[in-house]
């Protein structure tokens, strides 16, 4: 068998992407309406009736002309609890697969605005770096209870996107998946490029690397390499 040391690379271009594929969050406080916005993206529909399900789907767009498709996962802010060690009580995300969190909170409650404030410290504390953090203000058909004006001071002193959308409607929601896409295919682009310049800048070796076969000869064994201790010279030493 030999090795080809330019075969083993210690970064392959896509060792860590799936390519075009990403994972979504969609997180909030309760009854904010993140069931009826991934069931506005994925079916165009839309239901009065509350389900008490989590839902989860896997939704393809065209961003910059290529198909990308992302996993839709809604959860509660629950998945964000921490014990007294500061360890997740809940495992069940791999946070850093997690490319995108869309975090809810309805327009027309200014406990779930609060909510939010008070929860996205933990979300911020919680994603991997690279993830886009977008926040959405929901069901824009309805009274307004939180100004525009002060969620969107947040946003900018976080740096954060934000939309305000009504999945009854479908204003905005289509929009903001697609703007939530784009800079995610945006910091992915850099991310490979920064992996190619790693790459670039490793030794090529070009030499076949052949292991050695164990050889054939018997090695005698030296009869002096066991030095006794003898009392009279460690005395000496
Ligand atoms: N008017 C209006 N109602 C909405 C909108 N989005 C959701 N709703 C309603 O708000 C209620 C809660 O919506 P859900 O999508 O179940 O909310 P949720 O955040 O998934 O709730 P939980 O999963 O229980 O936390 C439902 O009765 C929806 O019909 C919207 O854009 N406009
Ligand atoms: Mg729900």
């Amino acid at each position: 068998m030999s090795i080809l040391l330019t075969e083993s690379q210690l970064v392959d271009e896509d060792a860590h992407f799936a390519k075009n594929r990403f994972k979504l969050i969609v997180t909030g406080s309760k009854n904010v309406g993140k069931s009826a916005l991934i069931r506005r993206l994925d079916s165009n529909t839309f239901e009065e009736k509350k389900s008490e399900d989590r839902i989860t789907k896997a939704l393809a767009r065209v961003i910059q002309g290529a198909v990308v498709r992302s996993d839709v996962q809604e959860v509660g802010y629950d998945v964000f609890e921490r014990d007294e060690g500061g360890f997740l009580k809940q495992n069940e995300i791999d946070w850093l697969d997690v490319k995108g969190i869309i975090v809810m909170y309805d327009i027309n409650s200014k406990e779930s605005y609060n909510e939010l404030k008070r929860k996205l410290p933990l979300v911020q504390n919680t994603v991997a770096p690279n993830c886009d953090i977008c926040l959405v203000g929901s069901k824009a058909d309805c009274e307004r209870e939180v100004p525009f004006e002060l969620a969107d001071r947040l946003a900018e002193q976080m740096d954060l996107s934000l939309f305000e959308i009504s999945s009854k409607t479908n204003i905005n929601c289509e929009a903001m998946l697609v703007e939530v896409l784009d800079k995610i295919i945006e910091r992915r682009e850099a991310e490979l490029e920064h992996w190619q310049e790693i790459r670039s800048n490793q030794p090529v070796y070009e030499d076949v690397v052949e292991p050695s076969k164990p050889s054939e000869e018997q090695v005698p064994s030296n009869p002096f390499c066991w030095i006794p201790r003898i009392p009279f010279i460690s005395k000496i030493f």
